[in-house]
């Protein structure tokens, strides 16, 4: 699958620091010190609706991942994976009366439509489950000839009991494990189970449904947590440096997917660390398209709101927080973007050697970006107090936003 177009990223004076992030499986922070290719795989979308600002703000975490590894002069390979065909995606299909192939590659089309407008960094790698699912089949194969997955009317189950490491990535209880897979596409109840987390590697074709051949397991479609992890393993393999989604990916998909590895391989880590963005709500439940309550990033571009000043609205709050999109926190966005625009027109300013800095230090300290506007908000407040004579000033603070926060003045 094609990815979208990448907007440059200027070369900034000096050299950024290493990133310490939150890493979910160890509950603290850890410095990542990558090798000169920082790998980095991202949970890409379910190409059933548009893109909403709860993914808008997820993907914007790991973009400024991206733009703290680059100004380290690293490069990075980015790889993320589009799950066109899952229960959401045919439910949605079948409701509208739609074709749900033609549903997936126009969601997925918008989808790059807004990455490209908010200036997200595209992965070099952009892989889809339905072209994966040759390399899925195999995987499925070896685990359940090594006793790590079972049949249960034709569909196959991997047993968690097979990772010894199982329960690391999230730290929850059984009991935690079972709510949130049964709210978020497990089958906990379903009779036979040896565990009733156990998710599905491989569905059986259904009467009605799509399906692909499985070879020895034969026709149906894959489950999941499998598809990242065979993307994943196709493009890495394993003890790459992050893998990142939402706080809704912790449990099941990302232990299911570092369980599915670690079974399939005997190695330990899938990824090095686990790094995950909090929720976006809508009056007061996290946005979903499930529940509908939704923000398209679309549709604000439609309605002609700059995607710089979106981009703006999502760098106000720290990525790791769960927050409220409201009217005005997009107002105060395009107030920010407008004053910031007027400061870097003049010909000089005060100096922004120290504003580079500052903007450097907040986004190494767990992707602070809130501290990061602040510092610009400082730079922006003097150059609007007294102004300065450093020529070079404007230029630069232009250079950093853009680098370091991906808005364009
Ligand atoms: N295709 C799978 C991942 S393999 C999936 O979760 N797709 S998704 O379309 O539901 O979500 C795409 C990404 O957006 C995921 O990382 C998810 O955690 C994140 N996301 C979904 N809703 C929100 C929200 N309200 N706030 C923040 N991030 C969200
Ligand atoms: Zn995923």
């Amino acid at each position: 699958m094609h990815a979208w177009p990448a907007s440059e990223v200027p070369a900034l004076p000096g050299k950024g620091r290493d990133l310490r992030i939150h890493d979910t499986a160890t509950g603290g922070r850890v410095t990542l010190v990558p090798g000169p290719v920082a790998r980095l795989y991202v949970c890409g979308i379910t190409p059933y609706d548009a893109t909403h600002m709860g993914h808008a703000a997820t993907y914007n975490a790991f973009d400024l991942v991206q733009r703290v590894w680059l100004d380290t002069k690293r490069q990075v390979h980015y790889v993320q994976n589009v799950t066109d065909i899952d229960d959401p995606l045919l439910e949605r299909a079948a409701a509208n009366g739609d074709d749900w192939e033609a549903l997936a590659e126009r969601e997925t089309a918008l989808f790059r439509e807004d990455m490209t407008a908010l200036r997200l960094l595209p992965p070099r790698h952009y892989v889809g489950a339905v072209e994966s699912i040759p390399k899925i089949v195999p995987l499925v194969e070896r685990l359940r000839d090594a006793g790590a997955a079972y049949e249960l009317d034709g569909d196959v189950y991997f047993s968690v009991a097979s990772d010894a490491h199982f329960g690391e990535v999230s730290g929850l209880d059984a009991e935690a494990m079972r709510l949130l897979s049964a709210e978020r596409g497990g089958d906990p109840d379903r009779p036979g189970k040896k565990n009733p987390v156990d998710p599905m590697l491989w569905m059986a074709a259904r009467p009605g449904e799509p399906s692909w051949d499985g070879a020895s397991l034969g026709p149906g479609r894959p489950g999941w947590h499998i598809e990242c992890v065979a993307i994943a393993l196709e493009h890495f393999g394993m003890g790459f440096d992050v893998q990142g989604g939402g706080s809704d990916l912790i449990f099941p998909h990302h232990e299911m997917g570092a369980s599915h590895a670690q079974a399939l391989t005997g190695e330990h880590p899938f990824a090095k660390s686990y790094v995950h963005a909090g929720m976006v709500a809508l009056h007061g439940e996290k946005m979903s398209k499930s529940k509908g309550n939704l923000v398209f990033v679309s549709a604000l571009r439609r309605e002609g709101v700059d995607p710089a000043a979106i981009r703006l609205a999502l760098l106000s709050h720290h990525y790791r927080a769960d927050w409220e999109w409201t009217d005005d926190v997009l107002a105060e966005a395009v107030e920010r973007l407008a004053r910031w625009r007027a400061a870097v027109s003049r010909p000089d300013g005060p100096s922004a050697d120290a504003l580079l800095d500052e903007v450097r230090e907040a986004l190494a300290d767990d992707l602070d970006a809130p501290a990061a506007l602040a510092a610009v908000d400082r730079w922006a407040a003097a150059q609007a107090a007294d102004g300065g004579t450093d020529e070079g000033a404007p230029g630069l603070v232009s250079r950093t936003v853009d680098a370091l926060l991906g808005v364009a003045l």
